[in-house]
């Protein structure tokens, strides 16, 4: 006769034949992209909530605004690299993006790897007073100040704010960096039509799970936010070149190699 283990098979069988494969292609898809950013994440979100309050004090806040405007740019730049290395991982991670040849995996991380970094500023951003986790302690803008372009900094926090206003769970967090990477629109890709099927996937899986979530309407402010990313990347180069015009040196020598390849 038929044991209670063959009953349990045929009700797994069952329950793939009433799902579409696609749909179970698309819990795939979420799954891994979940698995990827959280695995890549630099900093466990419960490590930064209970790091949340513990800020740099007015001494230490100084000797950042005391350091030559060479020396802080070299500092951020080393930190931004090492924010920009975990989403190149991420990125490895993430089937989708590891399929495309490697041209085009190099397009998106080039055009795309500053605006996942400024997606996860929202995890290490506390909206209460305005901080963004920065060697070690919750720093605000004026930190920054010797870098001698506070309109980024503030245009930066000012994004950080209206993405932790959306409240994104991690998972959509995770989603949402992923349609901002693999963007079929960037210039200069050779498989266009491979990037664009990539998307698709990773558009239907962040859909999918907000749908789950109950929270649809999110869609379309996620969306609002991609045009915001791209003038902050480019306010960034921008602002990259006007310090190279006047400290070329320090950038070609000083300066991280990836952070080079990818902004200079
Ligand atoms: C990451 C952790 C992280 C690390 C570094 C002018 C210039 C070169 C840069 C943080 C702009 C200055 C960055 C360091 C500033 C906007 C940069 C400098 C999430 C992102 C985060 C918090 C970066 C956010 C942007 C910062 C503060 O896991």
């Amino acid at each position: 006769g038929m044991s209670r283990g063959d009953m349990r098979v045929n009700y797994e069988l069952e329950d793939s034949f009433c799902y579409p494969t696609s749909m179970m292609r698309i819990e795939e898809v979420c799954a891994s992209i979940v698995r990827s950013h959280r695995e890549t994440s630099q900093y466990r979100l419960e490590e930064l909530q209970a790091l949340r309050w513990k800020l740099f004090s007015r001494e230490e806040v100084h000797a950042y605004q005391s350091k030559s405007m060479d020396e802080m740019w070299q500092y951020c730049a080393l930190r931004l690299t090492d924010a920009v290395q975990y989403v190149v991982e991420f990125a490895k991670r993430i089937p989708g993006f590891r399929q495309l040849c490697q041209n085009d995996q190099i397009v998106l991380l080039k055009n795309g790897s500053m605006e996942v970094v400024l997606v996860r500023m929202s995890r290490a951003f506390n909206t209460e007073n305005n901080t963004v986790f920065f060697d070690g302690k919750f720093a605000g803008t004026e930190l920054f100040k010797s870098l001698g372009c506070i309109d980024l900094i503030t245009a930066v926090f000012d994004f950080a704010h209206s993405l932790c206003a959306l409240r994104l769970t991690e998972q959509q967090a995770a989603l949402f960096s992923a349609l901002v990477l693999i963007n079929s629109d960037r210039p200069c890709l050779e498989e266009r039509g491979r990037v664009e099927r990539a998307r698709k996937e990773v558009e239907l899986a962040l859909s999918h799970t907000l749908h789950r979530d109950n929270q649809d309407g999110l869609i379309h402010k996620l969306y609002q936010k991609v045009s915001v990313l791209k003038s902050l990347c480019n306010l960034h180069i921008e602002k990259l070149r006007w310090f190279r015009q006047q400290n070329p040196l320090t950038v070609h020598s000083l300066f991280p190699p990836l952070y080079k390849e990818l902004f200079a």
